[in-house]
């Protein structure tokens, strides 16, 4: 299990804010990660996801992936961040109503995330927006809703190996909902250029503010 001591020296950039959070996580310690997050919320939660637990989470990763930290030592860190940032729920001031929005992955995705990021911010920006995980599809999550209800679709994709998952996820969306915009995004998609037309939807955006703002052309 990393420590505070087992960080980096220097964190260079935006990361730097991540810093005291990545260790919290990284150390299991819940009570420090909420504060720390409950702290920074005035700055926004925009600002709390993409300057403080996206960071935080992709250091966790990195260390993974460097075999610095094990398996289980990630999974207690994303838990903790989860933690944190489900502590923030009841403290935002969720706009109610509002067109609707569903957002979530192809499975079997389980990099939820992002997706989550995603949902929340359009939440704050006035969408009625829906999150489904894994064990709900989101094609499932459309069928219900019934055609012409839902807005847009944003499907998020972390591993290049769910491209095509998601490309048939998004031909399924077209079926079940015509009217809809679809946002697709996620790590997948960082170095796919055309990315958008590769998967047959309409926009594509690089983090979850990015994805507020193309949104809002579709309100
Ligand atoms: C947490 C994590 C997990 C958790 C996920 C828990 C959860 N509920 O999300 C678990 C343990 C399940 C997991 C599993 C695996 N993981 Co993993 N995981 C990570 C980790 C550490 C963090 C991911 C994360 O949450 N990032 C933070 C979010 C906020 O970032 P994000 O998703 O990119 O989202 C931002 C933008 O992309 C954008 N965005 C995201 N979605 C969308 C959607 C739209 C529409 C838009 C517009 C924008 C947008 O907005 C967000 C914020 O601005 C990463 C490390 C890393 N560097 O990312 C590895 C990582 C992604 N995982 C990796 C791997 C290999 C796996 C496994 C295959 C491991 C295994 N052998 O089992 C499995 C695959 C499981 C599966 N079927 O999907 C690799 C992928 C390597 C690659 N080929 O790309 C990584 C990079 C780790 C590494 N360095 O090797 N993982």
């Amino acid at each position: 299990m990393g420590s505070d001591e087992t960080l980096p020296e220097r964190v260079e950039g935006e990361g730097a804010e991540a810093r005291p959070f990545t260790a919290a996580i990284l150390t299991g310690n819940y009570v420090a990660a909420r504060s720390l997050l409950q702290a920074a919320l005035p700055d926004g939660l925009d600002h709390v996801y993409e300057r403080i637990v996206a960071p935080a989470v992709e250091q966790v990763g990195r260390r993974w992936y460097e075999n610095r930290i094990t398996v289980a030592d990630e999974h207690l860190a994303t838990a903790v961040a989860q933690a944190a940032v489900a502590s923030l729920y009841p403290l935002v001031r969720w706009p109610a109503g509002g067109p609707r929005a569903v957002v979530g992955c192809a499975e079997p995705e389980r990099h939820t995330f992002g997706a989550r990021m995603v949902a929340d911010l359009l939440a704050l920006d006035g969408w009625q927006a829906t999150f489904t995980s894994g064990e709900s599809s989101l094609a499932r999550e459309l069928d219900d809703a019934g055609r012409g209800e839902v807005r847009l679709v944003a499907v998020s994709i972390t591993l290049e190996t769910h491209l095509p998952a998601a490309r048939a996820l998004i031909q399924r969306v077209r079926e079940a909902a015509p009217g809809a915009k679809i946002l697709v995004g996620g790590r997948a998609l960082a170095a796919l250029p055309d990315a958008a037309t590769l998967l047959g939807a309409d926009a594509v955006a690089g983090s979850a503010s990015l994805a507020v703002r193309v949104a809002r052309a579709w309100r």
